[in-house]
């Protein structure tokens, strides 16, 4: 029994260096204190009207809510935190004004048709496969610089995933 238990310790210790490897691995990972910030990418709205959306995965590790309060990116005068739901038959898009609240011990994801920071007065448009400079603002874990991965007009997903 004292064998069993010393090898599924074993295991498990072994399969935990691995997952640590894999993460490390995966540059487009940022930790803010409790915060785990999977890989910001952003999609210009197609156009020339000057729009982008910033999307990206937030896990709370905590056992507090935290909120996101900004994003703001380079090249990009205005953003703004918005959500998309249906109302009725019709999808609407709302300002969030105090912000995204990511609940403790969960997963948040920002993706289209659903939360997102809507980015205008984009005046040289965002080119494909570039990467571009931005900081997030939490009301708790506080500040942090990341590189959004621009997308083709229309991609639902980042290309690097
Ligand atoms: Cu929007």
């Amino acid at each position: 029994m004292k064998l069993l238990n010393q090898l599924a310790l074993a295991g498990a210790l072994t399969l935990g260096a691995v997952l640590a490897q894999v993460l490390e691995a995966d540059a487009h990972e940022i930790k803010l204190g409790a915060l785990v910030i999977h890989h910001p990418w952003l999609r210009p709205a197609p156009g020339a009207g000057g729009m982008a959306a910033a999307y990206t995965t937030i896990d709370n590790t905590g056992k507090e809510d935290d909120t996101l309060i900004s994003i703001t990116v380079e090249g990009s005068t205005t953003t703004q935190i918005h959500e998309m739901k249906m109302e009725g038959d019709v999808m609407k898009m709302n300002e969030l004004p105090d912000g995204l609240v990511l609940p403790a011990a969960k997963s948040t994801e920002l993706k289209p048709k659903s939360f997102h920071v809507m980015l205008m007065g984009i005046a040289t448009p965002f080119m494909e496969g570039e990467e571009v400079k931005g900081t997030m603002t939490f009301a708790k874990a506080g500040k942090v610089d990341v590189d959004f991965e621009v997308v083709a007009p229309g991609a639902d997903k980042p290309m690097k995933h």
